[in-house]
């Protein structure tokens, strides 16, 4: 293309297997200065419940990210040809220390978001998007908020801790950094603590669609009306946990549910947040020790792209005409 924009790294270039393992091989900036959208590492894991290993997340989700070619070729989205994105590299966490974590993290993205940028962030666990929505929230007001998962996240503590990876959407309501009213969830499903664990949400106005009313059927309808339901103006954010999908196509996590989404269905809803006015947007959850295959990751950095793909203003190749805009 036109030379305005980083590139990814091209496999005739360089073999895909090699070279610096930045995010989809694009170059690192140490600051967002003159980005459009910062892709960076929350390598974190212990806000988790369950298996750990999320802190090596980022860096397996880069390594698989190689594969990943600029253009998609089903919607033909050409988000380097739009925006420019760097690899901003990972957030300095303390790795014994949760809360100054949440600190470390806030601090980060206080200074990221000096610019004007859009964070596209991987994790780490859950926890990581709480610090984030708060700064977000900073600078847009309350959030609409599309948030993929296999559990809503609303618990109000675990084991006494008021923040972990599993309490934090209760804490985005009650600070008012997400409009329940424009939220959605997708995806929960399986064993609770109790038979009502979804309805403290759906009191609060949360649209909550559960695993098992995604079953068998394309996904593309419900994103079509949430974006109907929010507009384009809105201020929105994309949270998606991979373990939203079926642990046969994400097994490398550590709270897997059975029945969860397909792929497809993970794409259909990323790709349905094209017409929203998305702010940021996270991947989180993938446990690289638990992805023997890597295909967790793989699937982790085809969806990252999918999210650059759904930023307001990526060019699309006209479908009719096949011309490039
Ligand atoms: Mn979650």
């Amino acid at each position: 293309m036109t030379g305005k924009y980083n590139q990814p790294l091209g496999g005739n270039e360089m073999p895909r297997f090699a070279g610096i393992a930045s995010m989809f091989r694009l170059p690192v900036a140490t600051s967002a200065e003159n980005l459009d959208i910062a892709l960076l590492g929350v390598p974190l894991d212990i806000g988790t419940s369950n298996r750990n290993g999320t802190r090596y997340g980022p860096r397996q989700i880069r390594c698989e990210s190689v594969l990943v070619r600029p253009y998609s070729m089903a919607t033909g989205a050409a988000p380097f040809d739009s925006f420019q994105i760097a690899d901003t590299g990972d957030v300095a966490i303390n790795a014994f220390n949760l809360q100054q974590s949440i600190g470390i993290i806030e601090d980060h993205y206080a200074r990221l978001l000096e610019h004007p940028v859009k964070p596209v962030s991987m994790g780490g666990d859950h926890t990581i998007s709480l610090p984030i929505l708060r700064q977000l929230a900073k600078k847009h007001g309350p959030l609409a908020l599309v948030h993929v998962d296999a559990h809503t996240d609303i618990n109000d503590s675990m084991f006494g801790e008021k923040i972990c990876h599993g309490t934090i959407f209760r804490r985005a309501i009650e600070e008012n950094l997400v409009d329940p009213k424009r939220m959605i969830q997708i995806g929960p499903r399986a064993t609770g603590y109790s038979a009502d664990d979804f309805d403290w949400a759906r009191r609060q106005g949360v649209q909550v669609v559960t695993g098992e009313e995604c079953w068998y059927q394309s996904l593309a309808p419900l994103m079509t009306e949430f974006r109907a339901r929010i507009g384009p103006e809105t201020p929105a954010y994309l949270t998606f946990d991979i373990d939203g999908l079926d642990p046969s196509v994400a097994p490398g996590t550590g709270t897997p549910e059975p029945g969860g989404l397909m792929a497809s269905q993970g794409l259909e809803v990323i790709r349905g947040c094209h017409g929203l006015n998305l702010v940021g947007a996270d991947l989180v959850e993938v446990s690289p020790p638990y992805d023997s295959s890597g295909n967790t990751a793989l699937l982790a950095a085809n969806l990252v792209f999918e999210m650059l793909c759904s930023f307001p203003g990526c060019k699309r190749r006209d479908q009719a005409t096949r011309a490039m805009p």
